[in-house]
């Protein structure tokens, strides 16, 4: 979806704005959907949910887009939960993704909507809704399909190639395989080195001289800032030498800004291997 913004221009021209009605806030957004604060805000910058921004840079709804996301979206996900515990046969799960990449249009925005499965899925084992057993299965079976319809994507021999990996102590790998995902439709080529990586395994990876990029996720549960950074710090000097990208992911407690690379916040926002810049 189209994320449109109302900049400091616009504020001169009012009838932009006008005719984008009456707008709500990130709270009262939240409250209509009955979601927290926060899921409306990553929602919005994820694409899944239409905003805009006032001059402020504050996130403002529609009533209608908010209407439009409420219906099909949460029962949706509930759909999403149902399908993964319900012992699927692979086919049927990834038979279930390509309609959403159909609907969606991107791999990216289909894979964020599957972060939204995935939140949910982690707020019920939380709260001991759903089993450890269940939530295993259903990682494992989406992990699978994702990777099958990854491994049916074609990309150039020639293509540049991204490392994908957890930092050490890092087992939410799930991230890395929708990332793959997304990669390849845009046309990257992929090498998935998965979860628990150390740093000096990462140095020598790169010391090979054919990485063009090394994207590392930390989950959520990544807390821990000052190992986050050193992490950075060990791969950057040896990154610069190598003309590799270094690009950091996940929920975790990134430096932001990083001292080098660049944090992403979803999939939205994964350059092409054909942009100059990439
Ligand atoms: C599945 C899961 C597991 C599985 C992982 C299996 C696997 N193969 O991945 C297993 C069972 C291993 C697991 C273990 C644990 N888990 Co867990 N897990 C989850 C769950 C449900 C989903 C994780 C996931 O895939 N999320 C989807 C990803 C894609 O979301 P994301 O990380 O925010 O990333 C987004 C973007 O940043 C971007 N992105 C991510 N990486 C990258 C990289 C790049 C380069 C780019 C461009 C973008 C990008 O993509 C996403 C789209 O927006 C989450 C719930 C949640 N909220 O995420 C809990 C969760 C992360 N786990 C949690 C916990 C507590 C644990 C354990 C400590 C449990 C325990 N007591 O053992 C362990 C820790 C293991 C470890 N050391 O890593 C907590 C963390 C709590 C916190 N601190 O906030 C969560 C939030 C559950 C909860 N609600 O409490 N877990």
């Amino acid at each position: 979806m189209k994320v449109t913004k109302v900049s400091k221009q616009t504020k001169q021209k009012p009838s932009t704005k006008q005719n984008y009605g009456k707008l709500l806030t990130s709270t009262a957004a939240a409250a209509l959907l009955d979601v927290n604060q926060s899921t409306v805000k990553r929602w919005a910058d994820e694409g899944v949910l239409k905003h805009v921004r006032t001059a402020g840079g504050h996130r403002r709804f529609r009533i209608e887009d908010i209407f439009e996301h409420k219906k099909p979206s949460h029962s949706k996900i509930e759909q999403w939960i149902n399908l993964l515990i319900d012992h699927p046969s692979p086919y049927k799960v990834q038979g279930n993704l390509l309609l959403l990449h159909d609907e969606y249009g991107s791999w990216a925005k289909a894979m964020g909507f599957i972060t939204s499965v995935m939140v949910e899925f982690g707020e019920r084992w939380r709260s001991n809704k759903i089993q450890i057993h269940e939530e295993h299965l259903a990682t494992h079976r989406l992990e699978r399909s994702i990777e099958q319809i990854s491994d049916s994507i074609q990309t150039a021999q020639r293509a540049p190639l991204v490392l994908l990996a957890t930092p050490s102590q890092e087992f939410h790998s799930l991230s890395l395989c929708m990332l793959e995902l997304c990669l390849k439709e845009l046309g990257w080529k992929t090498i998935y080195i998965g979860k628990n990586t150390p740093t000096s395994n990462l140095v020598e990876c790169i010391k090979n001289g054919t990485i063009s990029v090394v994207a590392l996720s930390a989950s959520k549960n990544f807390q821990d800032a000052k190992v986050l950074k050193k992490i950075i710090t060990d791969l950057a000097p040896v990154c610069i030498a190598n003309n590799t990208k270094l690009w950091l992911g996940g929920g975790g407690a990134w430096p932001d800004p990083p001292s080098y690379g660049v944090r992403f916040r979803s999939f939205l926002r994964l350059p092409s291997p054909f942009d100059s810049e990439s």
